[in-house]
């Protein structure tokens, strides 16, 4: 992203860069939204719309309410220097006073920026160099990423003889160190200028190392691209590992929670019933019983409820009532550990979902880390044949 005041040169720098006219470049404030300006198989101008659909992961920039109608990108053909891996952001032009930005321009520079993986600040040294806007903003975003703040003195070969240029430069690095967010040691602001063979200048002409600069983070940026990759694909695997072992407990807790639960149950219905049934086979005879359901049956049912009768029997007479009513309340307490236990199951994975994701789990360990290993071979290889050339 390339920030600065109005006319700081922004423009200019970008469509030096790509060595076409993509951006209107003037002294007349031509810059007033945000343009993507990338590389592309087509020559192609994009409104708002069509800019977020071309890069999705800028959708939340919509939260700045009005800055939808100040979106565009520039996609040319241009293949010069590293442009076609790069993405510049031309911002609007700052200046301070009454002029009134059709959405809050600072926070949408703050947050663009912080998305960016460098962020450009152009200082001119004719306009206004100490533009309060631009110290407020450079000041926010060198709180939150200041690695990737780079200041430039643009337009330097207007900037006058050695002394005057030297003038501007100290003025500027004051202002700049006066904010407290800003005052670090370590403070580089090469001069910088687009070369014109019309108006040679004899000013030191550092744009090289712009280029140089550009380089060096879209190197970095495929490395971290890469090992990011690389950390996600662990991550999900882990995720879905974890996921199915998690899913293995919850089916052996259902298992026990379901056996709790079928005994309760099953001894609240039988226990009861046991007991009813005692007194309704003491009122048949032996021989009627043996008639009704054969000897043996009427054998065992004779000897089960024989030992119910006999505890029974045990009781004393005026303590049967409160027998009866704390037997019926144990086995209501029975039923209802019964259901307790029925609802105390989790819910687990259908066998479709296990399947799934035991797909997707194998889909990154076999395809796409497989990808990446190549990927990063490819990217080796071509470093290393760039340094061998
Ligand atoms: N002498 C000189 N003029 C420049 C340079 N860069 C840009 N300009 C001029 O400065 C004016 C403003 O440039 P522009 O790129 O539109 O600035 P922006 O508002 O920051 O985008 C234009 O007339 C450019 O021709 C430079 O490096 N040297
Ligand atoms: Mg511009």
């Amino acid at each position: 992203m390339i920030m600065g005041n109005h006319s700081a040169g922004k423009s200019s720098f970008i469509n030096w860069y790509a060595e076409e006219h993509i951006q209107k470049a003037g002294v007349a404030i031509e810059t007033q939204g945000f343009t993507f300006i990338t590389s592309g198989r087509k020559r192609e101008s994009l409104t708002g719309n069509a800019t977020l659909h071309l890069y999705p992961h800028f959708r939340p920039i919509l939260e700045f309410k009005g800055v939808m109608d100040y979106l565009s990108a520039e996609i040319s053909t241009s293949k010069q220097k590293k442009f076609s891996l790069v993405t510049f952001v031309d911002t609007p032009g700052l200046v301070d006073g009454d002029m009134v930005y059709p959405f809050d321009v600072n926070s949408a520079i703050i947050w663009l920026g912080e998305q960016a993986d460098l962020v450009f600040v152009f200082f001119d040294p004719m306009g206004q160099a100490l533009c309060k806007r631009t110290l407020n903003i450079v000041e926010k975003l060198s709180e939150k990423c200041g690695d990737k703040l780079l200041f430039y003195l643009s337009k330097a070969d207007e900037a006058g003889k050695d002394t005057d240029r030297q003038r501007v430069m100290m003025q500027i690095v004051q202002e700049l160190c006066r904010r407290p967010g800003l005052n670090k040691c370590g403070f580089d602001m090469p001069t910088i200028y687009i070369p014109n063979p019309q108006k040679p200048s004899r000013c030191v002409n550092q744009i090289d190392g712009v280029c140089l600069t550009i380089e060096k983070t879209i190197n970095q940026a495929v490395q971290k691209t890469l090992d990011h990759l690389e950390k996600d694909c662990d991550l999900i695997c882990s995720t879905i590992s974890s996921r199915l072992e998690q899913d293995r407990a919850d089916v052996s807790h259902n298992k026990s929670v379901r056996l709790h639960s079928f005994l309760c149950g099953a001894l609240g219905i039988f226990l009861p019933a046991l007991f009813i049934l005692s007194f309704l086979v003491n009122t048949f005879s032996t021989e009627q019983l043996d008639e009704l359901l054969g000897e043996r049956p009427a054998r065992t049912l004779f000897i089960f409820t024989g030992i119910v009768i006999y505890l029974w029997d045990w009781i004393p007479e005026d303590g049967q009532v409160v027998f009866v009513i704390i037997f019926g309340a144990f086995c209501y307490l029975l039923l209802f550990l019964a259901k307790y236990f029925a609802g105390r199951g989790n819910k687990t994975l259908t066998k479709k979902e296990k399947r799934t994701m035991a797909e997707y789990s194998d889909y990154i360990q076999d395809i796409v880390k497989t990808k990446k290993g190549t990927l990063y071979e490819w990217y080796l290889q071509q470093c290393a044949a760039e340094y061998d050339f």
